[in-house]
Parts: structure tokens; sequence; C-alpha cells
């Protein structure tokens, strides 16, 4: 069968699927999820995990069949929850059963919730975790339904964390949640959440746990850990542990360094070792490292070496995904071992190429002479590159945003580009900054996913930023910067069909879902109850007419979009002429002068001459640097 006969298969199998999963008690889940219970004692306590998305422009739930990415933060509270109930802290006569629901990939029902715990006493906890701002009105929407029923809650993660960290006051939302009788937690559960589990227990939750100045150190700590039943939701099969916490970097936009502090803390070798064998056990061996910054990670080379002699010495079959900063090969010995090791994707914080926009950032320790030679050191590897990019600095114009995106294209040698809008995320200290100037930003903060305008912009309307925002997605990934990328794949050994079907995955989310792939997954479900709250419910037909509709839409396009990459794909397969650009060229001194990125502006040429300045040890004469 031709590639469209397998494309209308999968189109009507696709909407099979999708039809099974929106149709009245099509649903899989209810409270199910995974449960895992410490003895065999008689009485049980619940432990409900609960990984909560976010709404839609429409106010629906955003949820996938598969889900991308699984839910680091539900792994590491499930591995910590698990510990508490091996260890019986509620007591001899009490077993611990834990529910993990991840609502990216699984339907979450209040009510059913409720009857799991009723039926045990009432003796439970709901745990909201690893609850980003723009996840915090969902949290509270299903958790106002659980309080009606008496059902405690507590919610932990990045927005409680991180505007406890950084505000002078409790926010609005905050209040809210205290006054519905939902307990705060900021700081992090390892050695917590035991007295955490006793409070609920004895049904006396503290409304506030905060221990953001008593960070825990991750030695000898329940690792992450999330059942093979959970992993199978995400495609790819692919679960994630962090190996540490905390970066040494100062950048304005960040929260980690505010949430998780700027010291590195970091997990053994051993215990790493120990997780990749159970994962391994349960047939995963795709893992996902989630330290924002493993090349500051104080133990990375330990760490590397263990899973070198994992997949060298045993031949063990593992492969991981890591986040790095773009400073990482002037790390001797990184990138090779990270090679070896196994990592077959990088992460890259790029964040922009105007030294102006880095330096106002605070991210001076980007210096965009680097960009090419560390991205081409990954590539010689065969690791695909994937930098994040970040649209609305105050200088930047919507002509600057596209002739930034057009050098990208040609002078730098990345795979995949990652947009996002500058956001002053709770937590961090661009959000303190403007909060304590009284500037006006979006009270929604369903809104705070780095796809959404929040506030307003020096040069550009909020619809004029949010507009380019979209028309960059869509220049990168135009059809001849695709042929491009597969082009340069193939001219380092990757097989352009690899790099395909890489490209269309992440770009499909973006154009036919209009959706953030980080946010995405694979056939979208849509709950007509589940509308966020505070919405009117919208009549049956109205809404299952649309999202028919929506789902025709947008899978003719995806069709349209294979159909596209598929000629693309065959026209680079069928060229024998060796391929090169001027991105894979070798940094050489006397090109590099020429490159538009070292003189699109003023800073950046400055940039540049500073660089060769120092490269050929030119100092300033002592007098002038006195003077
Ligand atoms: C891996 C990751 C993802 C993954 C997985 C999500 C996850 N949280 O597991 C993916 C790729 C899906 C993702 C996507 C996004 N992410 Co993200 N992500 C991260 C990252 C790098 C690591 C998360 C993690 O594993 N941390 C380690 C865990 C253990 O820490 P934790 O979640 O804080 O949990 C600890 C404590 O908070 C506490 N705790 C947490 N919950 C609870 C609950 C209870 C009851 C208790 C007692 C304790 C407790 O105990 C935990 C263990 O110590 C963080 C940055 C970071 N360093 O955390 C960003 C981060 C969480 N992401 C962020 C954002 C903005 C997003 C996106 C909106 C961006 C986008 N458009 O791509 C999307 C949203 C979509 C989604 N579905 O989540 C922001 C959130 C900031 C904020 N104030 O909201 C962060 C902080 C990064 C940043 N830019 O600042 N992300
Ligand atoms: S390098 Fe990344 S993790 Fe470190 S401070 Fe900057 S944005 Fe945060």
């Amino acid at each position: 069968m031709g590639p469209p006969g397998l494309a209308a298969r999968a189109f009507f199998r696709v909407l099979w699927q999708c039809w099974t999963c929106i149709l009245p008690g099509g649903d899989d889940t209810a409270a199910g999820g995974i449960r895992m219970s410490g003895t065999l004692e008689p009485r049980v306590f619940h432990l409900v995990l609960i990984k909560p998305t976010h709404y839609d422009d429409e106010g629906y739930p955003i949820q996938w069949v598969r889900s991308i990415i699984p839910a680091n933060s539900l792994a590491a509270l499930f591995g910590i929850g698990l510990d508490c109930a091996e260890r019986q802290v509620l007591g001899r006569d009490v077993r611990i059963e834990i529910t993990a629901l991840d609502e990216t990939n699984t339907r979450v029902k209040a009510a059913a919730i409720v009857k799991q715990i009723r039926a045990s006493g009432g003796h439970g906890l709901v745990g909201f975790v690893g609850v980003q701002s723009n996840q915090f009105p969902r949290a509270m929407d299903l958790a106002r339904e659980l309080r009606s029923h008496d059902i405690q809650c507590c919610i932990g993660g990045f927005h409680v964390s991180g505007c406890m960290a950084m505000l002078p006051e409790l926010t609005a939302d905050l209040k809210e949640a205290l006054e519905l009788g939902i307990s705060l937690f900021a700081g992090e559960a390892e050695g917590r959440l035991e007295a955490v589990l006793q409070d609920a227990y004895r049904r006396e939750l503290k409304p506030i746990y905060n221990f953001m100045d008593d960070l825990p150190g991750l030695q000898d700590q329940p690792v992450p850990y999330l059942p093979e039943e959970r992993v199978r939701r995400t495609y790819g099969r692919l679960t994630s542990f962090d190996a540490g916490r905390g970066c040494p970097y100062l950048c304005s936009f960040c929260t980690i360094i505010n949430v998780q502090g700027r010291k590195s803390r970091f997990r053994s070798a051993d215990d790493v070792e120990h997780l990749v064998r159970t994962n391994l056990e349960q047939k995963v061996g795709t893992f996902f490292i989630t330290d924002d910054n493993f090349a500051r990670n104080k133990e990375w080379e330990s760490l590397f070496d263990r899973l070198i002699e994992l997949r060298e010495g045993e031949g063990l079959p593992i492969k991981f995904i890591i986040q790095v900063d773009t400073m990482c090969h002037k790390i001797p010995r990184f990138i090779e071992k990270a090679r070896r090791a196994g990592v077959y994707r990088v992460f890259i914080g790029m964040e922009n190429i105007n030294p102006d926009a880095l330096s106002e950032a605070r991210k001076g320790q980007n210096r965009i002479t680097e960009y090419r030679a560390m991205l081409q050191a990954w590539q010689d590897r065969g690791v695909t590159t994937y930098a994040g990019y970040i649209l609305g600095f105050p200088g930047d114009t919507r002509e600057s945003i596209l002739r930034d995106i057009k050098i990208i294209q040609r002078e730098l040698p990345v795979d995949l580009l990652e947009l996002f809008i500058l956001t002053p995320l709770p937590g961090s200290a661009d959000h303190q900054k403007l909060y304590k100037q009284g500037v006006a930003m979006d009270a929604d903060m369903n809104r705070y996913d780095l796809t959404h305008v929040v506030t307003d912009h020096p040069k550009m309307s909020r619809e004029e930023l949010f507009q380019v925002y979209q028309e960059a997605w869509d220049a990168y990934y135009s059809p001849a910067h695709v042929e491009t990328l597969l082009h340069r794949a193939k001219a380092r050994g990757v097989p352009p069909r690899k790099m395909k079907s890489r490209v269309l995955k992440f770009y499909a989310l973006v154009r036919c879902e209009k959706m953030h792939p980080l946010d995405g997954g694979l056939l979208r479900r849509k709950y007509r109850r589940d509308r966020r709250h505070g919405m009117p419910l919208e009549n049956p037909v109205i809404f299952y007419g649309r999202f028919v509709w929506q789902f025709m839409a947008k899978h003719l396009d995806f069709v349209r979009l294979v159909w596209q990459y598929h000629r693309i794909c065959r026209r680079v397969e069928k060229d024998t002429a060796p391929y090169t650009d001027l991105a894979l060229t070798p940094v050489q001194d006397h090109d590099m002068a020429e490159l538009e990125i070292f003189t699109a502006t003023d800073a950046a040429k400055a940039t540049y001459q500073k660089a060769q300045q120092k490269k050929r040890g030119v100092r300033r004469p002592l007098a002038a640097a006195q003077s």
C-alpha cells in the first residue's frame, strides 16, 4: 500500500480510537490509576496523587490518549509514598494504598475518588503534585469538588513554592485555597511526606507546610518511580528521574534557582543504577533526566561512568534525554561520555541569539560565539539537538524575531527549535519585580504556560507578539527548512526518515493541534462535563458537533503535512550529491566575521570582537583598564 493508503488507514484508526474515548462510559480511568500498597494490614489509608493538567482556551482540560512525556513530579512523589508505605509510617495496622494519576493521559473523576476514600472510612489524602502556575486553576477546580465532600487535599509544586519563595504575601489564589481548607506544601517532599500523611491520618492537616528554607540532600532518598502501567500511557515508553536539582546561574526568567536553589544537589550513582535496573525489570529503558542543567550536576561524570558501565559492560539497552546549557561542550569529556552513556537527545537552553536580550535576562553565560561549536559537537556524535528559544524580550520586534529565525536556520546546526514566549512565571525574579512594581499581569494563572502573552511588551501589542510567536514556528518549520534539516541529518549519517519523523511529531502538534509540543500528546481527549469551573456546560449537539469538526479538520491537515514531508524526504533520499552548508561548516576564524549572527546588531558585533580579542590574548593596556 502506498503512503496515501497508509495515511488513510491510519486516519480512520485514529478517528475510531478518539471517538471511543469521548463516548460516555468509553473512558478507562475513573479513580483507577495504579495502586501500590505496603503491608497487608486491614485498615486502609488512600494516598491519591494527581498531576493536574491545565485548560485549553475553550476551558477543557488538555488530555491525550498518550501523553508525550511522563510527569517526573508524580514519579518522585510516588517513590516517596511507596517508601512511606513500606516503612508503615501510619502504624503497623494501617496499609497505605497509593493511586497515581497523570491528568495529561488519564481522566480524573472526583466522584470516584470520593467513593474510594469513603469506602475505607474516609481515611485518605488527595495530593496535587508538581502543580505549576498554569495548572493551579485546574488543581483548584478538582480540589474544590473534593473538599465539598470533606476529602482532605494538599497542593504542592512550583506555583506554591515559587510564590512563597519570592512574594511578600500570599497571592489571592493561595488564600482562596486556604479558605477552602486545602493545605499548601512549599519545598520538597523527601523526608517530609510522612509527617503530612500522619497529620492527614489524624485529620489534622496544617494549612501550610513550608520547607523552603531547608532543602533536603538527595542522596539515599527514595528514587522517582512509575509503574509500567503508567509509563505505557506515554508514547515511546519513556520514564523520567531527576539525577539532581539546582543550578548555579542567575537567569531572571528562571524559577528553578529560587525554588530548588543554586547549589547542586545530586543522587548517587548507586541510586541511579538501582532505578535504571528497576525500570528495566518492567521493560522500560528510555529515560528523561529532568535536571534543568545536567552539565552543572556536580556528579555528572560519576553518573555517566556508571551508565557507561551498564551499557558497554553489561550491554543493557538504555538511552537518555538530558537538558544542558550552551557551554557544556567546554567541560572536558562531557559530550563524549554523554554519548557513551546513551544520550540520544539533548535539550539546550539557547534562549536567544541577541546578546542584549541575553544580558537583560542575566544569561551572560550564553555566548553566541560558542553556539555553533557546541551544536556541532553534539551532532558529530549523532545526538539530536533541541534548542529552547524565547521570544518577547524588550528589544524584540516582529522584524527582529523573524530575522533571527532566518539566521538560526542558515548559520546554526540546530535540529529542532522550541519556541516560548518570555513569561514572568511566579517564582522568577522577573515576576517578583513586576509584582512589586505593580505592573499589570494577567490574573488567570492558566495562561502562564509560555504560549500566552500575559503582560504588556514595550514595542509590540499583545496580539502582535502572539501572532509573531505563531509565525516564528511556521517560519522555522517551513518546507524549505525541513528539507535542509533532512539534508543535514543525512550528511551526518542519520537516515532522513528518522529526522522526518522527529520533526513531524514535534511540529504537527503546533500546526494541527495548536499546542506546544511539551504540552502535547497523541489523540486529544475532551470531556464535555469537565469544563472549567465558572464556564457554562455546552449543549451536547454543539460540543460533539464541534469536536467532530475539529477532529476532522486537524487530522486532514495532519495528513497533508505527512504527505508534504514524505515528498521532501523522498527528494532528500534520492539526492546523491554530497551535501554541506554554512551551518555544517566547521568553525573557522576566517568565516566567522561574515556570519550574520555576529553582524546583525551592534551588541552581536561587540560580542564577536570581544571573543576574538580574548582568543588572540589581546588585553586592554593596564593604564586604560584602570582609567
Ligand atoms: C520535567 C519538566 C517538565 C515535563 C514533565 C512535567 C513534570 N513536572 O514532571 C514536561 C516536559 C511535560 C513539562 C512541561 C511543561 N513545563 Co515543565 N518542567 C519540568 C522540570 C524541568 C522538572 C520537573 C521535575 O521533575 N522536578 C523535580 C520534582 C521532584 O520537583 P517538583 O515538581 O517541584 O516536586 C517536589 C516538590 O515541589 C514537592 N511536591 C510537589 N508536589 C507535591 C505534592 C504534595 C502533596 C507534596 C506533599 C509535595 C509536593 O515534592 C516534590 C519532591 O521533592 C521543571 C523544572 C524543575 N527543576 O522542577 C519544569 C517546570 C516545572 N515546567 C514549567 C513549565 C512552565 C512547563 C510548561 C508550561 C512549559 C511548556 N510550554 O513547555 C509545560 C506544561 C505542560 C505539562 N503537562 O506539564 C515551569 C513551571 C513554573 C511555574 N511557576 O509554573 C518549570 C518550573 C520550569 C521553568 N520554566 O521555570 N515540564
Ligand atoms: S541555566 Fe536554566 S536552570 Fe540555570 S538559571 Fe538559567 S534558566 Fe534556570
